[in-house]
């Protein structure tokens, strides 16, 4: 008898204890791939629900964090914004944690919006975000780890003397937001800027202050631009002017010049300006000004990035929002949108006049199943597949050469104008001289599906134009799709220089870096018949010339393991 009632005894505590252990499930994961065709392998997506801006990223004692713009309740954008929280060891897999900040107070009790991380001596983090106050004001807001100790960082606390910037004089409560990294400067004042506007002219509001906690607006702002509307996320950081290391946020000399990026929201699009900043005089003068044509980060998709300084590997690291090109309806029925890039470290180029992105070394952790080809001529009209790799997981780089460049298309000069247009004008089905060639990515069987990021090459008094396209338009057989053609020009020589492009592809999210990451485009595309194992890869050349691939290396990328919560098995407890 006392034997049984051991026995009984034991399998309750098994069975109590099963029950606890997998009762802490993943929260959702996603569905199988064949039902979820559009979720991602090697980009940042929470499991389910709407996501937006990236927020406060930084490394901080071996940890990167990354914090972004989400609503827990559904994959629509919501009028209560909490901030959600990961954490990564090698910015390829991440950790989910819980939410960092909710709307709870009075400061910020609609919503919590966008902000960054400073890092203050001592190696204390802190982050300054916007607030949507009870009163429905745009304010700026203070919060730090609860507890310095916890290597995730996992709970912040809001300053009880939040905000601790208030809603300038004349300017609409709802414009003003999303205030940076704070840099030091040698007077011992921390300052930073935020994004505003007045009367449609975009303002960054520069503040000061000597605690972090008092901070007091500067008279000029440290740039304005008549014309552009609200300034969202603006970044602002040095660059050396002669290698492609990072630099910390604070760092200001001879050998650097400076970049201030912002994001229009009239054109959901990020642009920046390369300048010159003297904190003594508080000035910033940058060398191009900001126009719709002016730089842009990303000539596709990607919006309200932010960068941080990589102390570990000495780089400044990029990301930003990837939004979806799908309809609501259909975002409802995945349960979520938004995507984060892939992160890239950026630099300024050696003429100084842009920057530069690639994608970030550990991509190669993911690496496998390599496949090279070498000097491989493409006759005008011809394709050639590239084989043994996950056409839908992929990571290519591929270079070709020209030669008999003076039988290059004449130039129009309205082509010059508007890129984008000219390249939803010459798709990739229009036949040129040299180009369109490059990549067919996530092509179904019988090429009706098919994104073609490709490069045309124009004449123009003696010197030549490479224009390179992102051409949606038979991303996909479905409709209500935005299937918009993205373009712009790529600053090289095809006299001297191979023409190249390296293409991320996973499954929803095409990015491409031509002329070794000085123009990025990013496309977000949703085939029908290219899914999975059926996607396929070719490179082409739909010209008349015919053009060399000097090399291609193509790779399938594995999937990381991205916000997917461990089951806590019992040997863990
Ligand atoms: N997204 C946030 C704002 C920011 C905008 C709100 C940019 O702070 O201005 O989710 O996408």
């Amino acid at each position: 008898m006392m034997r049984v009632a051991n026995l009984f005894l034991i399998f309750l505590v098994f069975a109590i204890h099963h029950l606890r252990c997998s009762s802490i499930m993943p929260e959702s994961l996603p569905a199988s791939s064949s039902e979820q065709p559009y979720r991602t392998a090697f980009h940042f997506q929470p499991p389910q629900n709407w996501m937006n801006d990236p927020n406060g990223p930084m490394y901080y004692n071996g940890v990167y964090h990354l914090f972004y713009q989400y609503n827990p309740t559904g994959p629509l954008f919501s009028d209560h914004m909490h901030w959600a929280h990961s954490v990564s060891y090698d910015l390829i897999n991440w950790i989910p944690l819980d939410l960092a900040l909710s709307p709870t107070k009075s400061f910020d009790n609609i919503s919590c919006w966008s902000g960054s991380a400073t890092i203050l001596p001592g190696n204390k983090p802190v982050m300054l975000y916007t607030g949507i106050d009870s009163e429905n004001r745009q304010v700026q807001n203070m919060a730090v780890p609860k507890d310095l100790s916890d290597p995730y960082l996992k709970e912040w606390v809001k300053y009880t003397g939040n905000p601790v910037i208030n809603l300038p004089d004349g300017i609409q409560p709802d414009d003003f937001r999303d205030p940076t990294t704070a840099w030091l400067a040698e007077d011992g004042k921390w300052r930073i800027i935020v994004g505003s506007q007045k009367d449609k002219m975009g303002i960054a509001f520069l503040y000061q202050s000597e605690d972090f906690i008092n901070w007091t607006k500067f008279d000029s702002p440290l740039h304005k631009v008549a014309g552009t509307g609200i300034w969202e996320c603006p970044d602002f950081f040095p660059v050396w002017i002669d290698n492609k290391k990072g630099v910390d946020t604070s760092v200001m000399n001879l050998r650097v010049k400076h970049v201030l990026k912002v994001g229009l929201f009239d054109y959901a699009k990020d642009f920046y300006m390369i300048g010159n900043y003297s904190p003594e005089k508080e000035n910033y003068v940058p060398q191009n000004e900001l126009t719709p044509s002016t730089l842009r980060y990303d000539y596709g998709k990607y919006y309200a990035s932010k960068s941080f300084f990589d102390p570990v590997k000495n780089r400044r690291i990029l990301m930003a929002w990837v939004n979806e090109s799908d309809s609501e309806a259909d975002d409802i029925a995945k349960g979520w949108s938004g995507l984060q890039s892939f992160p890239r470290s950026l630099w300024l180029d050696q003429n100084q006049k842009q920057l530069v992105q690639w994608p970030i070394e550990e991509i190669e952790m993911l690496h496998e199943n390599k496949v090279s080809i070498l000097d491989k001529k493409l006759e005008g009209g011809s394709l050639h597949e590239v084989v043994g790799i996950t056409a839908s997981q992929a990571d290519v780089k591929i270079s070709f050469k020209l030669s008999n460049l003076e039988e290059a298309e004449e130039l129009d000069p309205s082509w010059i104008e508007d890129p984008q247009l000219t390249c939803s004008k010459k798709d990739a089905s229009n036949k040129g001289k040299f180009g369109p060639f490059g990549l067919l990515a996530l092509a179904s069987n019988d090429l009706t599906e098919q994104t073609a990021i490709f490069f045309r090459v124009f004449k123009n008094n003696g010197r030549y134009i490479v224009l390179m396209c992102s051409d949606q338009s038979r991303s996909s057989t479905k409709n209500g799709i935005d299937k918009t053609s993205y373009g712009s020009f790529v600053d090289i020589n095809p006299q001297q220089d191979e023409i190249s492009l390296r293409t991320l592809i996973d499954h929803s999210i095409i990015e491409s870096f031509g002329g070794g990451g000085k123009t990025c485009i990013t496309a977000r595309v949703y085939p029908t018949l290219a899914i999975g194992k059926e996607a396929r890869l070719f490179a082409f050349n739909n010209g008349t010339e015919s053009v060399v691939i000097s090399e291609l290396s193509a790779w399938s990328v594995k999937k990381a393991l991205i916000n997917v919560k461990k089951t806590i098995s019992c040997t863990d407890q």
